[in-house]
């Protein structure tokens, strides 16, 4: 009996020890990514984050996640929500957004404003790295944080005076097609006295008129290049009189030391401390507390719409690309390394809403957007950071099939059109269905040969119905998304 107890006490003891020696191998195994989701407004952030949490917390419920080796080899266990890291950073909304899409009808996300954060543990069978001997299971942890591609069009502004950024700002605003929306905001200006005494109200008011100007570039015009980008995404900001300036006109022509030396309380003085103030607690602020913590990041881009909106919209996204990519312009030159050093190894582009178009325009996809990344592609350092793009649909909305057109078989798409506001069900244009061969996406930067014999006709989609919060929402090559960004993670 003593013999008996003797050995069940050892084997308990063991069996503690064991488990303590698991815990503690597994903390110092679990591995911690942080990926960063980023693109213009409009781009598909919100969808591709609740697309890929929910394929991973859902996995196995319908999952199509083929090309992602943790689940095609089996060694993945299971995905779930964890409070997030900030606690003072606003959560990812993942159940409205996911609520929206599973609803009958059907309805995309609301946009978002800001930044927002959101924290996954993935469980996983460590199956070829070393781990596999010492553990059953280890954690990744992921912390993904969304945020406005806006934000990075500010990252030039750091090395540019005031006056320099008036003079760049004000030759935009004087040219095509930015001219004709401007020319009153300007005169306004020109008739102010930069060294008269300024008050706070005119300032405000100027602001406002300025900001206003922003938003009909962005979504009257479908311009791409906004700056300030937190004058149309304010976040907490809104309101701030840190928001409240604007570039002045003439600047080159004042003297340079009565430029100089215009007292702060001046209209210029005023606008000159503001902007500086702007580059310090927000542009730089953001870099500091956010963007330096990334691990991954992947930077979505519809270059779809833009080609509906024609040739000046499609050449302004081709300088805004330029522009953010100076945040991952990692050369010795760039101003990036020399303000901060980043730690990004992986840089993922997607072009989004990949099924807007027929699967076999999914390659001139990836060559466009590659092309508007390749002219900055000689700045990335390859040999730090890692770069893949791919064409991708966060939550698919059409399905694709052939028709026949003269007798010829033609590729096609068949979705249900986004109801127009205040459409009824009567009216017929409430999700009408649809089967259309919406164009062919252009694999170079189109010329103007181009844009004068091509029309595009890229059509927004409603999300397909009958989409359930506990399955897998269908998409194209979220599986490869999570191979390139968590795969090397989960060995
Ligand atoms: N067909 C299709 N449409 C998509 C997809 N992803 C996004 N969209 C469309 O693009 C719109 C914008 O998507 P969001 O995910 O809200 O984009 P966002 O970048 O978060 O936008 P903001 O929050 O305004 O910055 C949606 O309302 C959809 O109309 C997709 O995978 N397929
Ligand atoms: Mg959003």
């Amino acid at each position: 009996m003593a013999i008996i107890s003797k050995s069940i006490l050892s084997k308990r003891g063991l069996d503690k020890l064991k488990n303590k020696a698991n815990e503690l191998l597994s903390r110092t195994i679990d591995q911690h990514v942080t990926l960063a989701v980023t693109g213009l407004s409009r781009s598909g952030k919100t969808a591709f984050i609740t697309s890929l949490v929910n394929q991973l917390i859902n996995e196995g419920n319908g999952t199509k996640l083929s090309f992602f080796d943790p689940v095609h080899h089996g060694n993945f266990i299971a995905a779930k929500r964890v409070p997030q890291q900030h606690y003072h950073v606003p959560r990812f909304d993942y159940d409205a957004a996911i609520s929206a899409l599973t609803s009958e009808p059907a309805t995309w996300p609301e946009p978002t404003h800001g930044i927002s954060e959101l924290r996954l543990a993935i469980r996983y069978q460590p199956k070829n790295s070393i781990l596999k001997y010492a553990t059953d299971m280890a954690t990744l942890t992921l912390d993904i944080t969304d945020y406005p591609g806006e934000w990075l069009l500010d990252l030039p502004m750091l090395k540019q005076t005031y006056q320099e950024w008036s003079q760049q700002t004000h030759a935009l605003m004087t040219s095509s097609p930015r001219a004709e929306q401007s020319k009153g905001f300007l005169t306004k200006l020109t008739q102010l006295d930069p060294f008269a005494c300024a008050s706070e109200e005119l300032l405000a008011e100027l602001a406002q008129e300025y900001t206003a100007l922003l938003h009909t570039f962005r979504y009257e015009l479908g311009l791409s290049v906004i700056q300030p980008g937190r004058f149309i995404l304010p976040g907490d900001l809104a309101g701030a009189p840190i928001l409240e300036f604007f570039p002045f006109p003439g600047l080159d022509s004042l003297d340079g030391n009565d430029y100089q030396n215009a007292p702060d309380d001046s209209l210029i003085g005023m606008l000159r401390l503001r902007y500086l103030e702007y580059k310090e607690q927000v542009v730089r602020k953001f870099y500091r507390e956010h963007f330096l913590r990334f691990d991954r990041q992947i930077v979505l881009a519809d270059c779809l719409k833009p080609l509906n909106k024609g040739k000046e919209s499609f050449a302004d996204l081709e300088l805004a690309m330029s522009m953010i990519l100076e945040s991952y312009h990692y050369g010795k030159s760039g101003i990036f390394s020399r303000l901060f050093s980043p730690k990004i190894d992986k840089l993922l582009f997607g072009a989004t809403k990949a099924d807007h178009v027929t699967p076999e325009q999914h390659a001139p996809m990836v060559a466009l957007l590659n092309q508007l990344i390749h002219q900055n592609k000689h700045h990335l350092n390859y040999e730090a950071v890692q770069v893949k793009t791919l064409a991708i649909a966060s939550v698919k909305s059409t399905n694709s099939g052939v028709s026949k057109h003269k007798g010829k078989d033609v590729p096609v798409i068949q979705g249900k059109t986004i109801a127009q506001p205040n459409a009824t069900e009567s009216s017929g244009i409430f999700g009408q269905k649809i089967t259309v061969f919406p164009g062919a996406v252009p694999s170079q930067l189109p010329n103007d040969d181009y844009w004068q014999s091509n029309n595009f006709n890229f059509i927004e989609f409603a999300p397909l119905s009958g989409l359930n919060k506990q399955q897998c929402l269908p998409h194209v090559r979220m599986d490869q998304v999570l191979q390139f960004l968590l795969a090397d993670k989960m060995i």
